[in-house]
């Protein structure tokens, strides 16, 4: 058993705690959503004695117990009250019929439910798959979106190895989870449909109290900051002052960037706020308009 967790020194806080209540927050146990879901936590600033065995962990500076269970089951606990809150894949949600617990989409674990064909086979539009038999894990998700193409077919739920039925005769087509699409082609098969996006959520129980509600406030306003933060840079450049129109137009900022003068006259450093998605496309205009000696580092928290 470890301490893990930064400690509310540096963490975004908000405002104050209120006392006397808690939140049981059910994430997964074992699988692709852990270590994004604790590692989520603890840059909310929340610490947390870990272990590999324990079903549940407490939080020694947040008001949270951690409860570690199989994804499938985290919408019905939630659902039902035994856990507040959760985080989960959207797809195990929309699955469940969970998807009014949904609070906030957390950004990792982004995958894809997808309908998928052998590689040889014709196939031109959903209606080619009319009559045919397709293996599953998510017959609901799967069931709604034949039935608005108006497709008729025979679903075969199984709980794993999806992508083999095809080969072993169970199936002519499939529809599982897709991320880098390797499975599929290791497996002979193609892609064809997309049938749902996902990603990690946090879900919540409908009938948190009001000091819950306002411990959920302050969970979201710490996970905001941390997501706000890993999609932006912060930049600091020299560039010459005749420049710096072009590079105010460039770097905007969050109000407006800093700039002060360097040592040597005509010249200016400038700091400011990116984007990580504009970053390259903003770097090479940068360097264009005759800004030198770039620097990037990553934010830890951005508050709004
Ligand atoms: O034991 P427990 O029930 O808790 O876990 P699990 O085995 O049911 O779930 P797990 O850990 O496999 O996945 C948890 C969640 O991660 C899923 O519900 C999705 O929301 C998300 N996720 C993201 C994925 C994938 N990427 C993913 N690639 N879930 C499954 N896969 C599998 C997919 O089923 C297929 O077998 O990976 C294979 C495809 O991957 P690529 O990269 O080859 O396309
Ligand atoms: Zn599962």
């Amino acid at each position: 058993m470890q301490a893990v967790g930064s400690g509310l020194g540096g963490a975004p806080t908000g405002p104050p705690l209120t006392k006397f209540s808690m939140l049981r927050l059910a994430i997964q146990k074992s699988g692709r959503l852990s270590e994004d879901s604790l590692q989520l936590i603890r840059e909310c600033g929340i610490s947390f004695l870990s272990s590999s065995y324990k079903l549940k962990t407490e939080a020694t500076n947040f008001p949270l117990e951690i409860l570690f269970l199989r994804d499938d089951d985290i919408p019905g606990y939630v659902q039902d009250g035994v856990a507040d809150l959760g985080i989960v894949g959207q797809n195990v949600l929309e699955e469940a019929d969970g998807a009014h617990l949904q609070v906030e989409a957390l950004g990792f674990s982004k995958c894809r439910l997808s309908l998928a064909v052998p590689r040889g086979d014709a196939y031109e539009s959903v209606a080619t798959l009319q009559g045919k038999n397709i293996a599953t894990s998510y017959p609901n998700l799967l069931g709604r979106y034949l039935a608005a193409h108006g497709v008729q077919a025979q679903l075969h739920t199984i709980s794993g190895s999806v992508e083999i039925a095809p080969s072993i005769g169970l199936a002519e087509a499939i529809c599982d989870i897709v991320s880098s699409g390797s499975t599929l082609l290791g497996n002979g098969l193609r892609e064809v449909e997309t049938v749902f996006r996902s990603e990690a959520v946090l879900i919540a129980q409908p009938h948190l109290s009001a000091e819950q509600q306002d411990l959920l406030d302050q969970l979201q306003f710490r996970m905001q900051a941390v997501r706000r933060a890993k999609r932006s840079k912060y930049i600091i450049l020299n560039a010459p002052v005749g420049a710096l129109d072009e590079v105010r137009r460039l770097l905007p900022g969050i109000k407006s960037p800093t700039v002060t003068p360097l040592a040597e006259a005509g010249w200016v450093s400038v700091q400011s706020v990116v984007q990580e998605d504009d970053f390259w496309h903003i770097t090479s205009q940068l360097k264009a308009v005759g800004a030198e000696g770039i620097l990037v580092l990553p934010i830890e928290k951005m508050i709004a």
